[in-house]
């Protein structure tokens, strides 16, 4: 059964439970709707980097910080197929492309997006994009294309928001997922932990998820990669058992959404990725790098799923999740 009515003082008790009833319960309601074995993979790649206008204070590529990044105007159709194909080949059955833009441009860059997007689905792989805000019309365009999903993280609780991002409003994030539901693209949107929040801001966040209805289809949980240069440089690593505890509420409170273990794998053992998995997450980004920083390499993620006799997904999961009720 899936619960639209969560109050933060029930996702308070569910995250404070010992950790053996925690992962119990989540992995009775990972099981309910998922093969417990399998993880999709999905694959990364960064088509506009960098020069991005916006302050999210995590973020190497917003123009106001200097982290040293090489900036790169969008990349052609070709080479954004080359990368899916490849990406295919090492086991990725979704294909997630992202822009660092405030909003998605009008005119050819538009279209050229259109046509990856396009491309991607004529491979038979998923294809999401993250490029900021969008239009009404923008959504329906991409989701004529086939756009299976469409990422757009709140990132944090409305009230920690406000000092992580002051470019633009939480509001304004609730309104583009709103225009991507209308549109029939599924909903991919989760969150970063580790940049300073307090426990109640990481369940504010999945409060505002698991009220939505329907529920996001996708939760990537991040956890931030700290960059030098951003406002976030330096900060330690959110502990294992504390990612863990943020993925099974996830898994809990939203039983049947793909919950996506996203950034800050890198500071994870082999150990603390399992206890992840335990807890519920079953999709991971494979490849060397997210959009602009280090991810696990594929031949480690091969190692640790077939040490946990575990295994990725060979078909894409999005068609076959099961219905919201
Ligand atoms: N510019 C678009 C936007 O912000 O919606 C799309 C690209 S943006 C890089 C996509 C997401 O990546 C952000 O919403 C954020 O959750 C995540 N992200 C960016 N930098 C990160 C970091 N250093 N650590 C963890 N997650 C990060
Ligand atoms: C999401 O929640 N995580 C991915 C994807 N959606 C686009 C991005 C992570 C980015 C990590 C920092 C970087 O590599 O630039
Ligand atoms: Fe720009 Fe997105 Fe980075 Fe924010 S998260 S600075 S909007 S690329």
């Amino acid at each position: 059964m899936i619960r639209h009515d969560w109050t933060l003082d029930e996702l308070r008790q569910v995250h404070q439970l010992p950790l053996p009833e925690l992962l119990y319960r989540a992995q009775t309601a990972h099981r309910a709707h998922h093969d417990p074995q399998a993880v999709q993979g999905c694959a990364l790649l960064s088509i506009k980097t960098g020069h991005c206008p916006e302050d999210c204070a995590y973020c190497p590529q917003s123009a106001r910080y200097d982290t040293g990044l090489a900036a790169q105007g969008l990349l052609s159709v070709e080479e954004t197929l080359d990368k899916a194909r490849a990406a295919q080949a090492g086991g990725a059955t979704r294909f997630c492309m992202g822009a660092a833009w405030r909003e998605a441009p009008e005119g050819e860059e538009f279209e050229r997006v259109v046509e990856m997007v396009r491309g991607v689905r004529e491979l038979g792989m998923e294809a999401c994009c993250t490029l900021g805000m969008l239009t009404q019309r923008q959504a329906d365009r991409l989701a004529e294309a086939g756009l299976t999903a469409y990422n757009h993280n709140l990132d944090t609780s409305p009230e920690f928001y406000g000092e992580i991002i002051t470019t633009r409003s939480y509001q304004e994030r609730l309104d583009t997922l709103e225009r991507v539901r209308r549109s029939g693209v599924t909903v991919c949107c989760g969150g970063i932990i580790g940049m300073g929040e307090s426990v109640d801001d990481r369940l504010g966040l999945l409060l505002q998820l698991a009220r939505q209805d329907p529920q996001p289809e996708s939760v990537p949980i991040n956890s931030l990669v700290s960059v030098a240069g951003t406002p976030l440089g330096g900060r330690a690593p959110v502990g294992a058992l504390d990612f863990a505890r943020v993925v099974a509420t996830a898994r809990i409170a939203m039983p049947a959404s793909i919950v996506r273990l996203s950034a800050g794998r890198m500071e994870l053992s082999e150990e603390g990725q399992a206890l992840c998995f335990l807890a519920g997450a079953n999709s991971v980004f494979l490849g060397e790098r997210l959009l602009t920083t280090p991810n696990p390499e594929a031949s480690d993620d091969e190692k640790l799923l077939e040490k946990m006799g575990m295994r990725l997904c060979e078909d894409p999961l999005t068609a076959a999740a099961a219905p919201q009720t």
